[in-house]
């Protein structure tokens, strides 16, 4: 063990933290990845093509198995339907399986087509309303063939302009194919809820933030839980005071990371506001020494939600994860106590302190000996840099790339 890596072991033992307890919980954060962050992507301008990038399904599989590889701790890739439909189930699952991951999350896509120009669940047209909502029930059956338990909802549902839809018709239609839904859902299954306060709608999004997604979660019953997409709120927004009230409520059930600096804008989770990151799995972990929270704040299912255009996919994946796991493992060392007692005595600046002191630690030695401890290289950016996997991919023949 490094110098480094001692000062910080003590540091923590300080803490009255069991350093056991804090490689556990860095061990255990699992995070998904996306199955759409392997394949081509661009702006609203432009799709770049690159070579060996993956078009099937199970060309995705072998690069989010990399990923997996690597890091050691991303074994779920979530899937969208229509884009990831296989032919056979059992053969996608059993190639995953092989590849030491699973199949995640299932989301339905009810963006992409014609009908759907004025909206899916929430159309004024009956006959629409019906296929978005046979397509999501279609899901159910997808998400059991891949062995998945969790549904993610997000609708590009909503208007341009003042008056083009009747608001109150349009929730109410929203809340009626989610029941429906929630009716073909086996009771082992969840329903995450997404929220985007703008794009594709200008004027108005259906579900445009937690409490609309509390809302229909609530009426929906005890599957339905609410999803926190980073990049989908209005600027400068408090997400971890929407984190916390979710989990006092126990209505939080998955994340969507990215960053952004102005809009949805699919940056890598971490490069812009690193700070807040660390403040919401601050929220997240201070609920898991709470028995009313406990069991919520620990089954939130994470996943990066970002679409790389410009950067190198599988790179920005790892880098992403790494970012995730400092962030996560800041949060760890945040002194409880001091911060109770600081907030005891109206210490406003200790309290502060408590809190900011544990984002200032250095935890790469620490992500590295837990690495060191699962039998994987400490720096898995440099690992799979020199693995050679990325010029073997710009070989390969498959991929959109070589259109
Ligand atoms: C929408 O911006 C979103 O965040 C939703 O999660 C979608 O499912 C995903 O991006 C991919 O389109
Ligand atoms: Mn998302």
């Amino acid at each position: 063990m490094n110098k480094e890596y001692k000062i910080l072991e003590e540091k923590i033992g300080n803490l009255g933290l069991d350093i056991n307890w804090v490689k556990d919980s860095i061990r255990n954060l699992e995070i998904e990845t996306p199955s759409w962050g392997y394949g081509d992507s661009g702006t609203r301008f432009k799709v770049f093509r690159k070579k060996g990038v993956p078009g099937s399904l199970y060309e995705k599989l072998d690069d989010a198995a990399i990923v997996n590889k690597y890091t050691g701790v991303c074994p779920s890739v979530a899937v969208h339907i229509p884009w990831d439909k296989v032919e056979n189930y059992d053969d996608a699952c059993a190639y995953a399986e092989n590849l030491g991951i699973r199949i995640g999350a299932v989301n339905p896509n009810v963006f992409q087509d014609d009908d759907y120009m004025l909206g899916s669940v929430t159309n004024a047209d009956s006959d629409t309303r019906k296929k978005a909502t046979a397509h999501m029930v279609e899901c159910v059956d997808i998400a059991r063939k891949f062995k998945s338990k969790s549904l993610s909802l997000w609708f590009a549902d909503g208007t341009n302009y003042p008056g083009q839809g009747n608001i109150r018709k349009r929730k109410n239609w929203m809340l009626e194919s989610l029941l429906e839904l929630d009716k073909a859902m086996d009771d082992d299954m969840r329903m995450l809820i997404e929220y985007k306060a703008f794009e594709p709608g200008f004027y108005h999004t259906d579900i445009n933030d937690w409490g609309m997604s509390y809302l229909l979660a609530n009426k929906v019953g005890k599957k339905a839980q609410v999803l926190v997409d980073l990049g989908h709120h209005a600027q400068e927004v408090n997400i971890e005071h929407i984190v916390a009230t979710l989990l006092d409520e126990n209505k939080i059930g998955g994340f969507h990371f990215n960053n952004k600096k102005y809009a949805d804008d699919d940056l890598i989770v971490g490069t812009i506001k690193p700070y807040e990151l660390f403040l919401i799995f601050n929220e997240i972990i201070d609920a898991k020494f709470d028995g009313k929270t406990k069991d919520c704040a620990e089954n939130i299912a994470y996943m990066i939600d970002q679409s790389h255009s410009i950067e190198p996919k599988i790179p920005a994946m790892i880098k992403s994860v790494i970012n995730v796991q400092t962030a996560h493992a800041k949060a760890l060392l945040v002194d409880r106590k001091a911060l109770e007692n600081a907030r005891n005595n109206n210490d406003v600046l200790g309290a502060e302190s408590a809190v900011h002191d544990a984002f200032l630690n250095d935890v790469r030695p620490l992500l590295a000996a837990v690495r060191e401890e699962m039998g994987l290289n400490p720096d898995p950016m440099k690992a799979y840099l020199d693995s050679g996997y990325e010029m073997e991919k710009l070989k390969r023949g498959y991929g959109q790339g070589w259109e």
